[in-house]
């Protein structure tokens, strides 16, 4: 590796939320990192598929349905003890098909985009998530300290000049 050249793991994951109306789907994780969190049906990104290949596997795996037309709305990077550990690709889906299954990973809940529960989310989405659900695109940095507490951030709406 050149001096000066940075080597990152492949961590690049998607997240997808559907939303109708005035509700939103998410997933309460059973299982893996985030576990008992409620989050978009997501996870990480293979060498051999696209962005979105890698979202709808993974709605699918998650939740059995499949997205319909995906929207990007975002990216987010996020920093563990300093150290860039994921970037994570924001979608949003108007509509599903199928039927939406409990999975060993996942159960499927609606809520009420007035009633999302960040109290058991990542700790960062009560940041950003206002701005999914106000229709911007966003790019948020967040610095965690052992994945519990944000020491910093930085969010930015994203939008025409
Ligand atoms: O494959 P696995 O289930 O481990 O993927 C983790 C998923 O969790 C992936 O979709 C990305 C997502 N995720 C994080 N951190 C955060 C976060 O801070 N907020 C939200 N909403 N999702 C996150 O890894």
């Amino acid at each position: 590796m050149a001096e000066g050249e940075i080597f990152l793991e492949p961590r690049v994951y998607t997240l997808v939320y559907v939303i109708q109306g005035d509700k939103v789907l998410l997933i309460r994780k059973k299982r893996g990192f985030g576990e008992g969190y409620y989050n978009g049906p997501g996870g990480k990104v293979r060498w051999d598929e696209t962005l979105r290949e890698a979202a709808i596997r993974e709605f699918q795996e998650e939740l059995c349905a499949s997205p319909g037309p995906l929207e990007w709305r975002g990216v987010l990077e996020f920093y563990n003890n300093n150290r860039l550990e994921m970037i994570v690709h924001v979608f949003i889906a108007e509509s599903y098909s199928g039927k939406l299954c409990e999975s060993d990973e996942a159960e499927p809940h609606w809520f009420g985009t007035d009633e999302i529960p960040y109290d058991n989310m990542w700790r960062d989405d009560r940041y950003w998530f206002p701005l999914l659900l106000a229709g911007k695109r966003f790019y948020g940095r967040f610095w965690f300290r052992d994945w519990k507490e944000i020491i910093d951030y930085r969010l930015y709406k994203l939008e025409n000049p």
